[in-house]
């Protein structure tokens, strides 16, 4: 492929992911400043498709945007972005496009490592974002759990399903789709 066609389809993905991130709404009321988009599934589809890096390229792109142009919330645009990190550089490693149990086993450490990474990113910025005292985020605990694990399990799902028909339209004469 072209460098110029994969600078168009990165600008393009990143443009999706901006937009489809308006969608975002929450999914459990007592935490909703956790809000559910699928806009990292364009930046995994890319991380599949192409490379990891690229994907995160592709993650970094949209949030610099919706930061720019939607949220300002400088807090809420890192945390999105590095729960999307911890989620799409294991699942896509893992997978770099060695069959279908590796990339459920991708699937699943990506999941896990999101999850985990963001409980104690949360029980540190939390207190200072919301001015509440670190027990109060332990109460919380059960519900940022269930948000990422929700979160990142539909991404992986929306993902498996796609990612092989967006690689053929992508990528119409590569014969290894
Ligand atoms: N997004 C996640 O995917 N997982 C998180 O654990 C997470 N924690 C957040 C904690 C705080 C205090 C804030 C402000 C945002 C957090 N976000 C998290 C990002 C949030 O869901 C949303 O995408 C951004 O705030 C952009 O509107």
């Amino acid at each position: 492929m072209t460098n110029a066609k994969r600078v168009a389809i990165i600008g393009v993905f990143s443009a999706l992911a901006f937009v489809v991130m308006y969608i975002e709404f929450p999914i459990f009321p007592a935490v909703n400043f956790l809000k559910y988009d699928p806009s990292d599934i364009m930046a995994l589809l890319i991380a599949f498709i192409y490379s990891p890096t690229t994907g995160i390229l592709v993650l970094a792109i949209k949030d610099v945007l919706f930061y720019l142009f939607k949220s300002g919330d400088i807090v809420g645009i890192i945390m999105n972005f590095v729960a999307g990190v911890l989620f799409i550089l294991p699942a896509a490693i893992i997978y770099a496009k060695k069959g279908r149990a590796r990339e459920i086993f991708g699937y699943i450490i990506g999941v896990a490592s999101a999850t985990g990474g963001m409980v104690l990113l949360n029980m540190v910025v939390v207190p200072f974002y919301w001015k509440v005292p670190l027990e109060t985020v332990f109460t919380l605990l059960p519900w940022i759990i269930g948000f990422n694990a929700i979160k990142f399990s539909i991404d992986s799902v929306v993902n498996y399903i796609i990612h092989k028909r967006v690689k053929g339209i992508l990528e119409p004469n590569n014969e290894s789709i």
